[in-house]
């Protein structure tokens, strides 16, 4: 009889307890995500950080119910010996609130605005749209050029202004490879006779000197040369950026 009294109140403050102990892990977690770059990787890492933040009290109560049924399976036979065995669905109150406590979180994560706004990058039109500045993407194994088709300029550096709206066409000349830079937190493939559009707005200065996840690194593995697949990159000051393209014209010619 002790337990069937005890087992609620000690189960709540457990799951109260590991709730809180959960969510500092969580603010620990986020305060040590890799430096972010974009807009676009802003957003995810917020709504990262949201759903880690709202699952981690679902996850200990996961885990306390499985320590309390584990706990009390002996008094659970004796009950059952007895013929005094009660179900938690036979329990309205039990079942409706958690109809609605998961009914609620299911209709936040469809129209929450962080999510909903994730799913419109997802979503996005896969048509090219303008933006402040264009760069072809051409893989290659193994290597990156970049083409920057306004300006007349080619480079194996990725090199940006920031606080602008960049599109990615991508495309590979041989095997199938996967544009990706860490600090934007976008990725997409790079297919042979196929260009995809991908868009990020640039909001830090970064260079690969300070930062390797400022960095362009194949995602899609295409033999052997794969892992050092990568390419640096630096976003620059507008008037750093431009003097960039001025110095490159200089050097490759008209
Ligand atoms: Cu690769």
């Amino acid at each position: 009889m002790r337990g069937r009294t005890l087992y609620p109140v000690l189960a709540g403050a457990a799951w109260v307890v590991l709730t809180v102990l959960a969510e500092a892990g969580v603010n620990g977690l986020v305060a040590h995500f890799p430096v972010v770059a974009s807009s676009q990787g802003q957003l995810i890492d917020d709504t990262f950080a949201l759903l880690l933040r709202v699952t981690a009290p679902v996850f200990t109560f996961v885990v306390v119910a499985l320590a309390v049924s584990i706990a009390s399976a002996g008094e659970a036979r004796r009950l059952a010996a007895a013929g005094e065995v009660r179900y938690a669905r036979d329990n309205r109150f039990f079942s409706w609130t958690w109809f609605a406590v998961s009914f609620i979180l299911n209709a936040y994560f469809v129209f929450g605005p962080g999510v909903h706004d994730v799913n419109a990058i997802v979503l996005g039109p896969d048509q090219p749209r303008p933006t402040d500045l264009v760069v072809q993407v051409e893989a290659h194994q193994w290597g990156w050029d970049f083409i920057y088709p306004s300006l007349g300029v080619k480079s194996q550096t990725l090199v940006l202004p920031v606080h602008r709206e960049i599109r990615f066409d991508v495309t590979s000349k041989d095997v199938i490879h996967s544009f990706w830079i860490p600090a934007f937190r976008m990725k997409i493939d790079a297919v042979p006779g196929r260009i995809n559009h991908i868009t990020v707005t640039t909001t830090r200065v970064i260079s690969t000197r300070d930062d390797p996840t400022a960095r362009v690194q194949c995602a899609e593995l295409c033999g052997i040369g794969h892992p050092n697949m990568r390419a640096a990159v630096q976003v620059l000051p507008p008037d750093a950026f431009d003097a960039w393209v001025t110095q490159q014209k200089a050097q490759q010619g008209p």
